[in-house]
C-alpha cells in the first residue's frame, strides 16, 4: 500500500486523487510523517516561522448561522458584541514599545447592518496609526458579503480595500467545498465554488491569501481529499496562496456537537496535506487549535509555521479550545528549538526578519 507511493513521493512526484486517498486510509502514521518533514525540509530546509501578531474580531454578529460555529450570535443576543474603530486602534497599541506588532488578523461575523464604509475606515485607520502593521483581514466569505452590502463587484470590492490598506487575506471560511457535507454544515455560507472564485479573483489583484480545511466532524476522507485538490488546482493557476491550515473541529456549544479530533488525525491530515499540496510553500500547525503540544510534534509531521502571538481569540475558545489564549514570543521560541527546528520570524509574506 504505502510503500507503492514511497518513491513517487520522495521524488517529488505529483500525488493522485487515489494516491491521497490512500495515504488518509494508512495508519503508518511514522512514515507518513518522514515524507511529510522530508517535503518541508526541501521547501523551507529546517525553518519554522512564526510572527508577533494579534487576532481581532470586530464583531461576532452574525447573520448566517453555520452548525460548527459557536462563535456568532444574533443582534441583540446575549453575548454579541461590536467594536468602535477605536477599539480596534486601541488593540493594537504593542504592549511592550520594543516589540510591535508585525501583523493583525482580522475576521468577523456578516453584520446586518455595518455599511461597506466601515471595513474601508477602519483599514485607513488602522494604517495611519499603525503604517507599519500587515493587515491580513477578511475571508472570501466576508469579501463576498461586502460585495453583496456594497452593490461592488468582487474585483471592485478587493481593489477599494487593497487601496485603503488591505495587504492580505486569512484563509478562514473554506471548511469543506463538498457539495453535500457543507450544506449540512453551513447551508447559508456560499458555496465552496464561490470561495475558490473569490480567492481567483483576489490573487488576480495581488492579493496574496491563505487557505484552510476545517476538518474532524462530519466528513470523510474523501471529501478531504477533494478539498485539497480543488486548492491545488487553483495554486497551479494563480500561485496566491501563501499557506495551508488545516483546522481541527472544536465541537462545545455547536449544533453539531461531536467529538474534539484526535491528535493521530491532526498529525495524519498535517502530513497528508503537506504531501498533496506540492504547489503549496507553507503548511502552518496552528497551535490555538491544536494546542502547543500537538503543534509542536506537527513540525515533525510537514508543518513549517505555528502562527505567533495571537494575543486574543474567541473562534475557537468559544467552542472549548484546551490551548491557552495567548503566547509569548519566547515561548514559540522555545516550542520550535525543543522540536528540533531553527525559529525564524517572519513578517507576513514569510519574509525572514531574524533566526533564533
Ligand atoms: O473559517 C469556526 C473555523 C475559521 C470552529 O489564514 C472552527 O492565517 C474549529 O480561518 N472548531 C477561522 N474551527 C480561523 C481561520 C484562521 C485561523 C488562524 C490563521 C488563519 C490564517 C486562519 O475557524 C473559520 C472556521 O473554519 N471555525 N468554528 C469550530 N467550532
Ligand atoms: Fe458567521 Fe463565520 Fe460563524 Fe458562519 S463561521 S456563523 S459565517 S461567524
Amino acid at each position: 500500500m504505502m510503500y507503492q507511493i514511497k518513491d513517487r513521493i520522495l521524488a517529488g512526484e505529483r500525488l493522485t486523487e487515489k494516491d491521497a486517498i490512500e495515504l488518509f486510509r494508512s495508519d503508518d502514521i511514522f512514515s507518513l510523517g518522514r515524507f511529510a518533514s522530508a517535503a518541508a525540509e526541501k521547501k523551507n530546509s529546517k525553518n519554522a516561522y512564526f510572527i508577533i501578531n494579534r487576532h481581532i474580531n470586530p464583531t461576532n454578529i452574525c447573520v448566517n448561522k453555520c452548525k460548527f460555529c459557536a462563535f456568532s450570535r444574533s443582534k441583540g443576543e446575549d453575548g454579541a458584541f461590536e467594536l468602535t474603530i477605536d477599539e480596534v486602534i486601541e488593540k493594537l497599541q504593542p504592549p511592550t514599545p520594543s516589540q510591535p506588532y508585525t501583523e493583525v488578523h482580522i475576521v468577523g461575523g456578516l453584520h446586518p447592518d455595518w455599511p461597506f464604509e466601515y471595513y474601508l475606515d477602519m483599514l485607513s485607520a488602522i494604517k495611519r496609526s499603525f503604517p507599519s502593521i500587515s493587515i491580513k483581514a477578511f475571508t472570501a466569505v466576508e469579501i463576498d458579503y461586502m460585495s453583496r452590502i456594497s452593490g461592488l463587484g468582487i474585483e471592485e470590492t478587493l481593489i477599494a480595500l487593497k487601496e485603503k490598506g488591505l495587504d492580505l487575506m486569512p484563509g478562514g471560511g473554506a471548511e469543506i467545498f463538498a457539495e453535500g457535507v457543507r450544506d449540512k454544515l453551513c447551508p447559508e455560507k456560499i458555496t465552496g465554488e464561490r470561495w475558490l472564485k473569490v480567492m481567483e479573483i483576489a490573487h488576480g489583484v495581488g492579493i496574496r491569501t491563505n487557505a484552510t480545511m476545517l476538518y474532524g466532524h462530519i466528513e470523510g476522507i474523501r471529501e478531504r481529499v477533494n478539498h485539497l485538490l480543488k486548492l491545488r488546482d487553483l495554486q497551479d493557476r494563480t500561485e496566491g496562496f501563501q499557506a495551508f491550515i488545516p483546522l481541527p473541529y472544536h465541537p462545545k456549544n455547536t449544533e453539531i456537537g461531536g467529538f474534539y479530533s484526535s491528535g493521530i488525525d491532526d498529525l495524519k491530515t498535517t502530513a497528508v496535506s503537506r504531501i498533496v499540496l506540492d504547489n503549496f510553500d507553507h503548511i502552518k500547525a496552528y497551535w490555538v487549535m491544536l494546542g502547543k503540544k500537538v503543534s509542536q510534534v506537527a513540525l515533525s509531521f510537514g508543518a513549517d509555521d505555528i502562527d505567533g502571538t495571537i494575543v486574543e481569540e474567541k473562534i475557537t475558545h468559544s467552542a472549548g479550545a484546551m490551548s491557552g489564549e495567548g503566547i509569548t514570543k519566547n515561548e514559540l521560541i522555545h516550542i520550535i528549538k525543543k522540536a528540533g527546528m531553527i525559529p525564524a520570524e517572519r513578517d507576513a509574506f514569510y519574509n525572514i526578519i531574524r533566526r533564533y
